[in-house]
């Protein structure tokens, strides 16, 4: 929405300059031309918009709250600061009014105005398109090398392993999978099992490259500060917990650490997730 605005904003402006010269020479030729005298005179007019388009901006963030996909977001919003209206979709992502916006029915689930669909889903392009659009590179870097380690870090956790983290937790966390996956077939427990086992142990492969590689002796895969791709990677670590992981301290200590450094923009959506996962191990 700012982005359109921005234009929107400078247009009249700059028609509100030429305004003063253009109406002179409209009301000269008034009297031969009234009709182009009116016209002239719309610019002042449009002059008076700004103060409607500089109002802040209404975000809307649909959420899932037990969920991590959207736990990245919902930290990413408070860490910087940003305003959004955050609205539990719980038990109506596949309503037709949702639908109609969203047909992949997922959540975290961004509107604003000036997106071109009017709505934005998946957490790392959200969190990638707020940080372009406000200007936060202290969570996403500007220059395109420094960039590319960013993206090539989200792309690899949604890619690789997220979906190993899915097919390990989701069954325990009481989720629907991904379609295709075992969880979601007719196959006995023992053979939902072995997948799900398959999975937790395939996890210790994509973890090792966030360390050796992508964070390599730096606290953060951001360096020192957390990055967009340092949120989604702590947030999705929390699952972990459910299926009593024996998550390697680095890990630990790192997820310490983006807690610690972020404060409660991370500590409390992520006492949702945690509550979550809780009540689930009570049961
Ligand atoms: N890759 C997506 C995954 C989003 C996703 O799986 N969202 C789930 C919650 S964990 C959802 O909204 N499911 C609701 C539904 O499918 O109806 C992201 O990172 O945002």
């Amino acid at each position: 929405m700012a982005a359109k605005a921005k234009t929107t904003t400078k247009k009249p402006a700059a028609k509100a300059k030429a305004a003063p010269k253009a109406a002179s020479k409209a009301a000269a030729k008034a009297s031969a031309r009234p009709a182009k005298a009116a016209k002239a005179a719309k610019p002042a007019k449009a002059a008076k918009k700004p103060a409607k388009a500089a109002k802040k901006p209404s975000m809307t963030l649909s959420v899932l709250k037990p969920s991590v996909n959207n736990l990245a977001v919902r930290i990413f919003m408070r860490a910087a600061r940003l305003a959004a209206e955050e609205k539990d979709v719980y038990g109506s992502t596949r309503s037709a009014d949702f639908l109609k916006v969203n047909p992949a029915h997922l959540t975290p689930m961004v509107e604003e105005k000036g997106l071109p669909k009017g709505v934005l889903w998946e957490s790392c392009a959200i969190m990638s398109y707020l940080s372009n659009k406000h200007g936060l590179e202290k969570f996403y870097p500007k220059k395109p090398a420094k960039r590319a380690m960013i993206d090539s870090a989200m792309f690899y956790l949604i890619g690789t392993m997220y979906p190993l983290l899915a097919r390990a937790t989701y069954g325990r966390l009481g989720f629907g999978l991904y379609p295709g996956e075992v969880g979601s077939t007719d196959l006995g427990d023992d053979h939902k099992s072995s997948a799900q086992k398959a999975a937790q142990d395939a996890l210790a492969e994509p973890l090792e490259v966030f360390r050796t590689f992508y964070m390599d002796g730096q606290p953060f895969i951001g360096g020192k500060n957390p990055s967009i791709a340092d949120i989604r990677l702590a947030a999705s670590l929390e699952f972990l917990d459910v299926i009593d992981y024996a998550t390697p301290k680095w890990a630990k200590d790192y997820m310490a650490a983006m807690e610690k450094k972020l404060g409660k923009a991370y500590s409390e959506p992520a006492a949702d997730v945690r509550g979550y996962i809780q009540y689930v191990k009570s049961k």
